[in-house]
């Protein structure tokens, strides 16, 4: 039944993280190495190093993070004060199998969310939990070739019926893969490792291969999806994408079919997530390739069963794309080679362009697509801040950029009727960038005092963004 006038009443407001942004101590209680570990710190325009495990005297700004692994209790303070009533964050799967094909689980691994997970219940703030974000162990990787390999389904069910079973009572959100479909963009390294722990051989189509890995992992997730309900019928499963809507740079036609089709590329994984299979274009290309995909009758059957209870996704900027003069109709998206910057929005100091009603869009696009209700779980600003010396910092940017997106998030649900679950902005405390590896791409409500090089005390101080962002919660929306 569609008649809100307001967000729900049972709004989940909070803030996401993932383990490996934040958590640091990469070797304590057990915990095994996972693809994160093996990124070094780029900076703005320069790429993260995927290096051939731990390689000494190299800085690798994820093996301390934030120090949350030993100071989360003071962190999950703050998200209380501020009126959380969720936090989104990651199991770490090297802290419960730290090589991935382990038969038993690690119990310091589970002993420390466990622990978490009580601290957040402590201030009735619900976790929110993903799976896989960009985290997955390294040695699943250089044993069998990340999820190229069918085996991976086995271990990454292993790891879910743990968890599931374990955290049962204290977590009912959760999610399988974070953005799932970065991975459209083959010729990015950064991406097929993270989504999938996939390093190109030599020669290798990893068009293919991204097509095949993908298809496990949405086996994976649909088995998951299936196997947590029935642990626990209460529990809510979600997919989760990274949606960055993809405009054509202007009304001529062949612009306009390069978009619809860099839109098809980039979210068919949510049409399988949701609707339970591939879309024809997908089914058809495929099948034009002679690619002979491993993709059975069954697994078929398995994405058919195994659909999500909410689409989870990250908005952070929209996109255009142009159609190129002498070639034909790419069945790929690479944002390099098909991006034009859009003349009408801003752009952050790292090149994301700042489009507030495009959140709006792509809420009315899935609703128009997908019959499920939705979450925004990452939404935010990078941005460098400046410390004054009372450790306060004026972030009126972050304010402003997080407003307009609520103002069109709530336009998208009082106006276009679209059923909204909750909103976590993205790094409510500073941590490490995934892209960059950078501390100083920050998007918190705290500063976090540590710098690019990994020098700072780690001390927690309040933005100006704390006080505003506790006065939305308190209002659910309403005082922006
Ligand atoms: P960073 C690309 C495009 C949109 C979202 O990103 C992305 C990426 C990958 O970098 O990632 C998500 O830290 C991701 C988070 C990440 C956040 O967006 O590069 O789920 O792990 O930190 C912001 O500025």
């Amino acid at each position: 039944m569609v008649n809100t006038k307001h967000l729900r009443s049972d709004f989940l407001w909070g803030g996401a993280v993932a383990a490996h942004q934040l958590e640091g101590g990469w070797q304590e209680g057990g915990k095994g190495v996972s693809v994160a570990d093996v990124m070094t710190a780029g900076a703005n325009g320069v790429e993260r190093k995927i290096t051939d495990g731990v390689q000494p005297g190299l800085y690798y700004p994820n093996h301390e993070g934030i120090d949350f692994y030993h100071r989360y209790p003071e962190d999950i303070k703050l998200f209380a004060e501020m009126g959380f009533k969720c936090f989104r964050t990651s199991i770490a799967w090297t802290r419960i199998f730290p090589k991935g094909d382990e038969i038993e689980p690690n119990e310091a691994g589970l002993k420390f969310y466990d622990d978490l997970f009580d601290e957040c219940l402590k201030y009735n703030i619900e976790p929110v939990i993903t799976l896989s974000h960009f985290e997955m162990p390294y040695h699943l990787v250089q044993e069998y070739g990340g999820w190229r390999n069918r085996k991976l389904i086995d271990f990454f069910m292993n790891f879910a019926e743990v968890v599931f079973k374990r955290y049962q009572n204290k977590v009912k959100y959760w999610m399988t893969f974070n953005e799932i479909n970065n991975q459209t963009d083959y010729d990015n390294g950064f991406s097929l490792m993270t989504n999938s722990g996939l390093k190109p051989q030599n020669g290798e189509n990893m068009e293919k291969t991204m097509y095949q890995a993908a298809h496990y992992e949405l086996v994976a997730s649909a088995k998951a999806v299936k196997l947590g309900h029935q642990i626990n019928p209460n529990f809510q499963i979600g997919s989760m994408i990274a949606m960055v809507p993809l405009y054509p740079a202007t009304s001529k036609p062949a612009d306009v079919m390069k978009a619809e089709r860099a839109m098809q590329a980039r979210y068919w994984f949510e049409d399988v997530q949701s609707n339970g299979q591939y879309p024809l274009w997908l089914q058809q290309y495929q099948a034009n390739q002679s690619w002979n995909l491993d993709i059975t009758a069954e697994d078929l059957q398995i994405l058919q069963q195994g659909t999500v209870d909410y689409i989870g996704f990250s908005y952070y900027m929209s996109r255009c794309v142009q159609a190129h003069e002498d070639e034909p109709l790419s069945y790929s998206y690479k944002e390099e080679k098909d991006g034009v910057p859009n003349k009408y929005v801003k752009a952050s100091e790292w090149g994301w362009q700042i489009d507030p009603e495009g959140l709006r869009y792509a809420m009315n696009w899935m609703a128009d697509r997908y019959d499920k209700p939705q979450f925004i779980v990452e939404n935010g600003f990078g941005a460098i801040d400046q410390k004054e010396s009372d450790s306060s910092v004026h972030d009126q940017y972050r304010i402003d950029y997080l407003k307009a997106h609520i103002e069109q998030m709530k336009l998208a649900v009082t106006e276009d009727g679209v059923d909204l679950m909750g909103y976590t902005p993205w790094g409510c405390i500073d941590l490490v960038s995934a892209g960059t590896g950078q501390m100083s791409k920050r998007y918190g409500f705290i500063y976090v005092d540590k710098d690019d090089e990994g020098h700072g005390s780690l001390e927690r101080s309040k933005k100006d963004s704390f006080a505003w962002y506790q006065k939305v919660i308190k209002s659910n929306g309403e005082n922006l």
